[in-house]
């Protein structure tokens, strides 16, 4: 083979391993929609039924297998994403957005991305694990939520393990806690 045609077949297999990876580019930022969650629906890390309690709930599309995780809560969501083995992970994340809902029974039309999402943390209201991460699409909304609730608004690559237990109220709600409602 002369160098001319060697050359040719290198630029050509360039150009072929360019459009693969775009081609996977595409895929990864086609997001998988929202479940709705469904009555009977038990939290992925703590057990409980879902929809009797209050408050955001949240759930995650796993990246590889397309997997549906549900969560009670904001913040148990956070919980199992926040671990090791999917903090890297690019799962999808969706919750509900409670300017667009009513706190008590939220409306899975109101499911909105959890990555772009803003965070009130260490508010008064309470979701099914007690204190919990009121989320919004809004930034404003966050803040008005944060004006009438108390709490920090953040970003959802601001919120950290330490975020999850701020605002406890009476009883510690810890990990052994949560094990034991698990068991019930
Ligand atoms: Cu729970
Ligand atoms: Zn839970």
């Amino acid at each position: 083979m002369n160098r001319t045609k060697l050359n040719w077949l290198l630029a050509a297999l360039a150009v072929m391993t360019l459009t693969a990876c775009s081609g996977n580019e595409e895929q990864t930022t086609a997001k998988p929609a929202p479940v709705h969650f469904e009555s009977g629906d038990e939290c992925h890390v703590c057990g409980m039924v879902i929809t009797n309690f209050p408050g955001p709930k949240g759930e995650a599309i796993t990246e590889k297998d397309q997997h549906v995780r549900k969560f009670c809560s904001t913040k148990d969501m956070f919980a199992w994403m926040l671990q090791p083995e999917n903090v890297n992970r690019d799962h999808t994340l969706y919750v509900h957005d409670m300017a667009q809902t009513d706190w008590e029974h939220p409306d899975d039309t109101a499911l909105i991305d959890a990555r772009e999402a803003f965070f009130v943390v260490g508010s008064d209201r309470a979701g099914a694990m007690g204190p919990t991460l009121a989320s919004f699409a809004s930034e404003d909304a966050a803040h008005e939520f944060m004006m009438e609730h108390a709490g920090e608004v953040l970003r959802y690559s601001e919120i950290t393990m330490d975020h999850l237990n701020t605002g406890m109220p009476m009883g510690k709600m810890d990990s052994s806690t949560a094990e034991h409602a698990m068991e019930h």
